[in-house]
């Protein structure tokens, strides 16, 4: 156990210090002897020393390892063993290291390196998950082919690359594709798989199997059609072919993250792969193909050409987000997909970015590499990638990106090489672009606008506030999509984009007959924060006429947050052009019932405070929630006689499909019976409930009723139906708390931590009751501080088991400067108690000390 002083005095990383390992990794062979609480991992690894190096220390990673034996060509040696690794005497030839080490990945609850979960083994190798599996240069730079012999009694016994042999309690697999350690994979347990096979566009046959536990092989389906739509995809979008005989996917209940993309061996969080239509939604559907697909496009950006250091995460991260992004926009519709994104945007990188843990989406420092796994370095990254493609074009993109391929394949690469791929494709200097990956927090886009003569003018002024450690900031190229429409909404200027370099900027239209409407930052062509005084008049006027489908649903989106506002600040009732221009917009049968569904949802609660916040005052949660309520009784109201109506022309008729078309309608009926629930008392609700026959209506039908504080009935009978159901279990226990008042929120997530199915080892579990009070803007915020204290009670619980959940859990805290004085001390109060709790893991102290400073 590390003492809180200790902690304190953590190692701190800076892309400053990077120096190449010493030594090439020529081959890694491994042998796995499992044993649940004392498996044997033996390594034979063959290392070159690099003449001349700047590190000629000869260090391997490793942490929590009993070392057996060690040796140098055969000789026994005695290594020098720290809390972090092992350094050893080398010959200055080419040696042969072997290893062996015992591992106990039945008590592994951090779920890091080799663990158990559910009786199968698994691994989590990324980011430094390896060391704890054996000694080994642990960094993603070290790339080499690994053959891997497992010995075990289960049924299946997979890993990385091609299968060399299969009998009775040994497989040996080999990889031939060099790859960082964080790729590496092992997979053991009496799994059931769901085969298929795909050829790719070169003629070559792989073999493609999702791997899950008896019982969930009807679950299997879609996720594989998923995947071969990506793999068909990626030959298409980018010209990338797989490359392997096999690729196989693994579904595992407990898992940190949402998934992992091993070279050929995929490991999902159950909860990302598994779907049918009597246990997931519309958005579980959409998420998993999206997931699938990720990770599949891992395989070139990612796997074939990885990152030097983890500082450089953004290489793979933010241009796999983008692939993936890409990906669904051709499958689905590109502007619902846009527009989700942006409320995800807005959601989780823009709080992080405006807060004490912003950093830039190439950070230069970190104490713990897993807390980097941020929106910012995923969703951010992925903006960066869409600004570039726009400035550059689609042509010169897929141009700079066929270089990519090809000059880098096979290596460990930087951002600098990424963005040298542009340059030498396109002839553009990026150097001032490169600002977006160095500089964190959001920009402040101000708008001013001035008509004489035919000529309109506008003239931006760009600003981004000081984050920690960026005191200054300099001004970015901000790709600024724009379009103007005269008074009739007829669209005089297409789209076209500007380039604003510097900090106050203007671009002029010429020949115009009258003052346009301008139309800014079309399909949120960068991710800033706008700023404009307009009118609501002139957002209505958008909402009904812009062409770019992104911007109408941004007016409707400002409208409803001013309603919101004016509401919560002066009482004032809900704004009656706002809500007419709704009403329209939901009747428009000529209108994607998808974006009907977007623009009936309203702007977080969480947005409304940091508006609020923004503009000088303290938002306080309670009314926050109060205006939302009104807002939506009154629109209930106001839409009475058509409601009835509009749930039964929304209703899908027939078996359920998972396809766009049918879950955009789904989720507008959703919507529209939540508003009926309003007035009927729950009579739809009910009908819809006890007829459902998939999880969207039968979810859709209970979340409207217990929003509606009814429902107790039909929970039950929930709970009855699908407790042996550990996925719909998770939305059970999410539910309640996401749907219950606030000032009962903290006492219901309390209550449901006491119940049998609750349990801290399964992260989705943990997530499904933490996640939701978390996400429960005015029931973890109520001023009694009970879910603040509770949060904080359970992450201290989880800390010692899984630090890395915990650690990501932290960031509910983030936003605590927005609120009043009693609130910021009730929360000072619950991290000092978490930071002061003995034997805390370095994740959470790390989260803890930036959410504090
Ligand atoms: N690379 C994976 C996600 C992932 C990231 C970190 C993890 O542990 C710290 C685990 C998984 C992806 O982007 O899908
Ligand atoms: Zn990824």
């Amino acid at each position: 156990m590390t003492s809180p002083a200790a902690q304190a005095e953590a190692e701190t990383f800076y892309l400053k210090d990077y120096t190449p390992f010493g030594f090439e990794v020529e081959s890694v062979q491994l042998t796995f002897r499992l044993a649940p609480h004392a498996t044997r991992v033996l390594s034979q690894i063959r290392f070159t020393p690099k003449p001349g190096a700047a590190d000629p220390q000869f260090f391997l990673h490793g942490e929590k390892l009993n070392l057996i034996s060690a040796k140098i060509d055969g000789v026994a040696v005695s290594p020098v063993i720290t809390a972090e690794g092992l350094t050893c005497d080398t010959p200055a030839e080419p040696f042969l290291w072997e290893a062996e080490v015992e591992i106990d990945p039945a008590s592994n609850t951090a779920l890091e390196g080799l663990y158990m979960s559910g009786g199968m083994y698994c691994t989590q190798c990324e980011a430094e998950g390896f060391r704890k599996i054996t000694y080994y240069p642990d960094r993603p730079d070290v790339m080499s082919t690994f053959t891997v012999r497992i010995e075990g009694d289960e049924e299946v016994l997979l890993s990385n690359g091609n299968p060399v042999s299969q009998s009775q309690g040994l497989a040996e697999w080999h990889d031939p594709w060099p790859k960082p350690a964080y790729l590496f994979a092992l997979v053991a347990g009496d799994l059931v798989n769901h085969p298929d096979t795909f050829t790719t566009r070169s003629g070559k046959e792989v073999e493609l199997n999702i791997w899950v536990r008896p019982g969930d092989e009807d679950k299997c389906a879609f996720g594989m059609e998923a995947l071969k739509k990506s793999m068909t995809w990626d030959e298409e979008a980018y010209g990338r072919e797989y490359d392997l005989d096999i690729f196989n996917i693994v579904a595992v209940d407990d898992f940190n993250m949402g998934a992992m993309e091993n070279k050929g061996l995929n490991v999902f969080n159950s909860s990302c792969v598994l779907a049918s239509p009597e246990t997931s939604t519309d958005a579980n559907f959409e998420r998993i193909e999206a997931i699938i697909a990720h990770e599949y496009f891992h395989n070139w950006t990612g796997n074939r050409i990885t990152c030097r250091d983890w500082f450089q995460l953004c290489l793979k991260e933010g241009l796999t987000v983008f692939r993936d992004a890409q990906f669904t926009a051709d499958m689905r519709s590109a502007s619902v997909k846009r527009i989700s994104d942006v409320i995800d945007l807005r959601a989780r990188q823009f709080p992080e970015d405006q807060g004490p843990l912003s950093h830039p989406v190439r950070p230069e420092e970190f104490q713990e590499i897993n807390n980097f796994y941020t929106a910012t370095i995923y969703e951010k990254g992925a903006e960066i990638i869409g600004m570039l493609k726009r400035l550059v074009g689609d042509e010169a993109y897929r141009k700079a990106l066929d270089l990519y391929f090809d000059r880098h394949d096979g290596q460990a690469c930087t951002i600098e090489d990424w963005l040298q791929v542009f340059e030498d494709s396109t002839g553009r200097d990026l150097t001032q672009f490169k600002r977006w990956y160095a500089q964190a927090g959001t920009p402040r886009l101000k708008v001013a606008e001035s008509f004489a003569d035919g000529t309109y003018t506008l003239t931006f002024e760009q600003s981004t506030a000081p984050t920690p450690g960026q005191p200054d900031k300099d001004p970015r190229v901000i790709p600024i999509a724009v379009g103007l429409l005269n008074g009739n909404g007829d669209e005089v200027q297409p789209t076209t984009v500007l380039e604003m370099t510097q900090a106050k900027q203007s671009f002029t239209f010429e020949g115009l007959a009258s003052k346009p409407v301008p139309s800014i930052l079309r399909e949120f062509s960068a991710p800033v924060i706008l700023e404009r005084d307009t009118s609501n008049t002139e957002r209505a006027f958008l909402l009904a006429h812009d062409s770019d489908l992104f911007n109408r649903w941004e007016a409707g989106n400002a409208l409803s947050r001013e309603a919101r506002i004016a509401m919560v600040l002066t009482g004032a009732a809900p704004d009656a052009s706002y809500l007419d221009a709704l009403q329209k917009l939901v009747r428009d049968d000529s209108l994607d019932p998808a974006f009907r569904a977007l623009i009936l949802q309203p702007p977080s609660q969480s947005d409304i405070a940091q508006a609020l916040f923004e503009r000088g005052h303290l938002p306080d949660p309670q009314k926050i929630y109060d205006a939302a309520e009104t807002l939506t009784q009154t629109l209930a109201q106001q839409l009475a006689d058509s409601l009835p109506r509009l749930y039964a022309d929304t209703t899908v008729q027939g078996p359920y499909q998972p396809d766009a078309v049918s879950a955009g309608k789904r989720a507008l009926n959703g919507r529209i019976l939540s508003l009926l629930t309003r007035l009927d008392g729950g009579d739809q609700a009910s009908r819809q409930y006890d007829a459902a026959d998939n999880m969207t209506q039968q979810y859709a039908a209970l979340a409207a009723l217990l929003t509606a504080e009814k429902g107790t009935a039909q929970s039950q009978a929930f709970y009855q139906q699908w407790q042996g159901d550990r996925l719909v279990m998770d939305k059970w226990f999410a539910l309640q708390v996401a749907a219950a008042p606030p000032e009962a929120t903290a006492h219901i997530a309390s209550r449901l931590t006491e119940h049998p199915l609750f349990t801290l080892k399964n992260p989705n579990r943990f997530r499904a009751v933490m996640g939701a009070l978390a996400g429960s803007h005015a029931g973890f915020h109520h001023a009694s501080g009970a879910g603040y204290q509770l949060l904080a009670d359970k992450l201290i619980a989880l800390d010692s088991l899984n630090p890395q959940t915990t650690a990501r859990m932290c960031t509910a805290f983030q936003t605590w400067k927005r609120y009043d004085a009693p609130r910021q001390a009730l929360i000072r109060q619950q991290l000092r108690r978490i930071k002061d709790t003995k034997g805390l893991s370095r994740d959470t102290n790390e989260m803890v000390s930036r959410i504090l400073d």
